[in-house]
């Protein structure tokens, strides 16, 4: 089953690099509505809680303090096959190995510092959001 919303954040490397706009641009003309957006700083124990899957890997503690550094961009997306379609826009984790004209392989430096996050399952998507967003800030 696809459902059409996924949700992404725009990482601390990509807004303090100035790339918010390009970002949200590339994301639209790939025709993704946004139906809820923030500017915001995760606290570490967001941070934590966000990742908790990714706890007993040895970057864990230098992804808490990337996505800490400063703020992001969160934001719910909708379209057909979303979470699907997003991940093909965005690439693959490491930027090195992502697709030419993906997100990542356009603003991303290296594996811990990709630029943008993107939901891996429906399941997930709905779990982050409802994180992020409560009832009345999704349109
Ligand atoms: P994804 O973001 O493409 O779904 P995940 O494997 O879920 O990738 O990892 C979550 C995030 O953790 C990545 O986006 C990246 O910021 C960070 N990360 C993943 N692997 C590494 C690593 O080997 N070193 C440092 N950071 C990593």
């Amino acid at each position: 089953m696809t459902t059409n919303r996924t949700f992404t954040m725009i990482k601390p490397d990509a807004v303090e690099n100035g790339h918010i706009g390009a970002i949200l641009e590339k994301i639209t003309a790939a025709g993704f509505k946004i139906v809820a957006m923030k500017y915001t700083q995760l606290s570490v124990r967001d941070a934590q809680e966000f990742y908790a899957i990714h706890k007993e890997r040895p970057f864990f503690g230098e992804l808490v303090e990337f996505m800490t550094r400063g703020p992001i961009v969160s934001a719910i997306l909708e379209k057909e096959n979303a979470v699907e379609d997003f991940r093909a826009l965005i690439g693959a984790t490491n930027p090195a190995e992502a697709a030419e004209g993906t997100v990542r392989k356009m603003f991303a430096k290296d594996i811990a510092e990709n630029a943008i996050h993107g939901s891996d399952s429906d399941e997930n998507a709905a779990i982050e959001s409802a994180f992020h967003f409560s009832g009345r800030e999704i349109f």
